[in-house]
């Protein structure tokens, strides 16, 4: 019972906090100053840029709190269910910008700034950007954090907090270079270290046996190291909403019990290097996307991850338990756990873990929880790219996990037997171990198996999953896979990124579009208004002009707003092809060399942006990012391609780059093999902003295109069940190569784009060989050069261009982030909005 004092004190606390900061332009002028003088502890007058973008983001980030914790506290009290979407990488890019816009205060900052002599666009750009992720997987997760808060869905995104993010890449002497990426040198104004919330990583150690009172087996994981996970908070805004959700990132450091114990015995140096070891864990991003390393360290990653995220998730549910009639077999009605990837997979066995070990349950009890919980996301069919670990390797650092998998694995074969007597092909396949030497732990079998649902990112990805990853899970649990087609956030990539088009929209159908992307529909009429037309022109013109600005800026090179700008910015691969839009401008170099001054009339300038990294590992990715830089040495500096080409690679491809190169597109190229490219993000966000694509029936490319109407894009090449048999076919019966790509071949071993000593260009020609043509690079050569063309002939009537892109961007609701969440809330997760109104109005503290 409250005594009375304390109800007095409750009250005046909350008169005290219950409100909310103010937010006229004078009041954050105010703001912004005081920060200056008692964050950053800086004197009031001549301040630069860097300090006012400091008090900037605190300024904000004071407002995002408040929202923050009352969102939290309001779905803790009515005990809502929880999405927890578990990543090892978060893209989350620049915050200020997001949070003002979201906060609904762009407008207010802006001004408050600009009467100080400040402009609010030099200041976000002083903000470094977080690159906790490797490419489109990543930024995924942070395009659905944004819709989780904006649709008001009590959620939280579980990440880690690397020192070092995704490298720099520079160019030097044509060639990459990776740098490392600090990224918190100046701090992190947008984080809030949880000193509080802190949880023991225990690894290695053994297992012991013993029995309880009734006689029945248990097991304890003991010895070994423990290091500490320490939780940093980022609110995670929504648009037009009080509710903020959160994101929360372990970082590891030395538990007391482990030092104590290395100092007790004199042994200072072994402390001190255990503690660097404790806190190595989570120092650096593993930069390779789609293929797997299989390092000690990574699954060192992931367990330290899953463990500190399961002991929080646990802790937050357990409150619950004994409440009412709550027991730990609701779990599944309060918690829903989304797996991006395998990378979390190690979650399944250690909920198990908890279950049994920790909480006593019986296994089957255990398990039938788990299932619950779990859900599995899968990114790739690559084989290359399907996670596994060593037997021996998990042994040693998790041996209980190890026992757990194996009885998961027991529990699972007698099913299969059950299913399919004496079929060992079968069981073989659908094992969680392969029987190799050593054996290995299929991750993904795993994960498929602890699930209740299992997800592909675009159509064709999850009937592919079906039919060649899965077949066999796909005849025993028919309903556990179903497709989730990828969605962007129409906030950071059309609202924030492209304020010239975002204003157009506005004007024609209010601001509600922005979270309700269906709203544009209607403007696809207009497609047939010169007037409109030519406005939407403007915007566009508009965004190449900046960013021909920028190219001239930071690249120092001159291109014409007026060419076609043709991008494709995306990590480097072979299945992704960049080398087919590099064979296709070599082609275009030697055709506009050879061309006659009427001939030179009829062709398209063009622009070709290129950008993205290579994993450091990846000779031919790297090989392929010198080929480019070249190839732009070449061109750019021969008078024949003066007006007609230009060849850019933009150096250290991220998502605040992304955001300036997408908004001026007028052509984007998603080549993937048919078949490779799970789904793609990029194509989305291109044609949002009123770029149209050339590209392969892969991928979200198949539904774009049957959004927008096949009349809107252009593709072509081999279909997803055609490149087997092609491969086949190739193998025996060698096709002639194509005379232009022959051409287009010959010049880059002639020389023309110089020789390197290593014979990279060779070893980038050589595996498109017609004979051993993996990617069907040779052979889509021909089609592609078709694509291209007819989106030349197109880009040439100016009318129908611009119409093509209005229809095309004003039929994309379906790609947004938005839609894509209501159909994991619906079909997955069992979750429904809860938002959160502040209990009073305003008012001024
Ligand atoms: C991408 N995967 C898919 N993986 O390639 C892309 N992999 O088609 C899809 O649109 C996107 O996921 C979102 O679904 C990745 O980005 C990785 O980044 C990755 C990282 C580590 C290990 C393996």
């Amino acid at each position: 019972e409250m005594g009375v004092d304390h109800l007095a004190h409750k009250e005046l606390l909350w008169k005290l906090s219950s409100t909310y900061l103010p937010n006229d332009v004078a009041s954050l002028q105010r703001s912004l100053v005081r920060h200056v003088e008692y964050t950053l502890a800086r004197r009031r007058y001549k301040l630069d840029t860097s300090s006012f973008y400091q008090a900037t983001a605190h300024s904000v980030r004071d407002r995002l709190i408040e929202r923050w914790t009352d969102t939290q506290q309001y779905s803790a009290k009515k005990g809502a269910k929880k999405v927890y979407y578990l990543s090892l990488e978060f893209l989350i890019g620049r915050s200020l910008g997001n949070a003002v816009s979201n906060l609904g205060l762009r407008g207010a900052y802006a001004e408050a700034l600009r009467q100080i002599g400040y402009d609010l666009e030099d200041i976000m750009s002083e903000e470094k950007e977080p690159a906790l992720g490797n490419g489109g997987l990543g930024r995924l997760a942070s395009c659905f954090l944004d819709t989780l808060a904006t649709q008001n869905y009590p959620a939280w995104g579980y990440g880690i907090r690397y020192k070092y993010g995704m490298f720099e890449q520079r160019i030097v002497n044509g060639k990459q270079v990776e740098f490392p990426d600090y990224w918190l040198t100046d701090g992190n104004p947008w984080e809030v270290e949880r000193l509080d919330v802190q949880y023991p990583v225990r690894l290695f150690g053994h297992v012991r046996e013993f029995q309880d009172p009734d006689g029945n087996t248990l097991y304890a994981w003991e010895g070994g190291e423990v290091v500490m996970a320490q939780a940093y908070d980022t609110p995670i805004p929504g648009y037009g909403t009080y509710n903020t959700n959160n994101m929360r990132l372990w970082s590891s450091k030395p538990s007391h019990e482990f030092n104590l114990a290395s100092f007790n015995a004199g042994n200072y140096y072994g402390a001190v290097e255990a503690k660097e070891r404790c806190e190595s864990i989570t120092s650096v991003l593993y930069p390779n996307d789609a293929t797997e390393e299989g390092k000690r360290l990574r699954l060192k990653q992931q367990y330290f991850f899953v463990s500190a995220t399961l002991q929080d998730i646990y802790r937050r549910f357990k409150k619950n338990v004994g409440r009412g009639s709550t027991t730990m077999k609701n779990m599944p009605d309060k918690v829903a756990i989304q797996l991006n990837d395998t990378h979390p997979a190690i979650a399944i066995p250690e909920l198990m873990r908890l279950l049994l070990d920790i909480e006593r349950l019986p296994w089957d009890e255990a398990w039938e929880i788990t299932r619950k919980v779990f859900a599995y996301t899968n990114h790739t069919i690559l084989p290359e790219a399907l996670e596994k670990w060593p037997v021996p390797m998990i042994t040693e650092l998790l041996p209980r996990h190890m026992q757990i998998i194996y009885e998961i694995n027991h529990r699972f074969l007698l099913e299969v037997q059950k299913m399919w007597p004496n079929d060992t092909a079968r069981m073989s396949s659908m094992s969680i171990i392969e029987e190799s030497s050593p054996k290995m732990v299929r991750m993904s079998n795993l994960a498929v198996i602890g699930s209740h649902t299992v997800n592909g990112v675009a159509m064709i990805h999850t009937k592919l999953l079906k039919s060649l990853l899965f077949p066999d899970f796909l005849l025993m649990w028919p309903e556990k896979f179903i497709n989730v087609t990828n969605g962007v956030t129409p906030r950071r990539w059309l609202l924030q990124a492209n304020p010239a088009l975002a204003s157009i929209y506005t004007g024609m159908v209010g601001p509600g579009w922005v979270n309700d992307l269906k709203r544009l529909e209607p403007i696809k009429t207009m497609a047939q208004d010169p007037q409109f037309r030519q406005r939407w022109r403007a915007a566009k013109q508009t965004n190449k002009q900046a960013l021909a600005e920028w190219l001239y800026r930071s690249m120092n090179i001159r291109v014409d707003p007026n060419a076609l700008f043709d991008m494709q910015i995306k990590r480097i691969h072979e299945y992704k092809r960049q080398l087919l839009n590099v064979l296709g401008i070599v082609h275009r170099y030697a055709e506009i060399t050879q061309a006659t001054p009427e001939q030179r009339k009829t062709m398209v300038p063009r622009v070709h942006i290129i950008a993205g990294k290579a994993a450091p590992g990846y000779v031919m990715a790297k090989n392929l990012v010198m080929l480019v830089c070249a190839v732009s040495e070449v061109v750019n500096s021969d008078a024949a391609c003066r007006d007609l080409l230009k060849v850019v690679f933009v150096p250290n491809f991220n998502v605040s780059l992304a955001e300036i190169l997408i908004p001026a597109s007028d052509i984007s190229q998603h080549i993937s093999t048919a078949g490779m490219e799970a789904s793609g993000t990029g194509n989305m966000k291109f044609v949002m902003n009123g770029g149209l694509i050339v590209g392969t029936m892969d991928g979200a490319n198949i539904e774009i295109e049957q959004a927008i109407g096949e009349h809107n894009m252009f593709t072509f090449g081999a279909k997803a069940d055609q490149v087997a048999a092609i491969r086949r076919k190739m193998a025996h019966d060698p096709p002639k190569i194509d005379p232009r790509l022959h051409r287009a071949m010959g010049m880059i071993r002639a020389g023309i784009f110089g020789k390197p000593d290593d014979g990279a260009y060779n070893q980038l020609l050589d595996a498109i060989d017609p004979r051993k043509d993996v990617y069907l690079t040779a052979h889509d050569f021909p089609s592609y050069l078709g694509a291209i063309a007819e989106a030349d002939a197109a880009y040439q009537y100016e009318e129908k261009w611009t119409a093509k892109c209005i229809e095309a961007a004003c039929s994309m609701w379906m790609f947004s982030s938005d839609r894509t969440i209501r159909e994991y809330a619906a079909k997955i997760w069992n979750v429904e909005p809860l938002p959160f109104r502040p209990p009073r109005h305003h008012s001024e503290r």
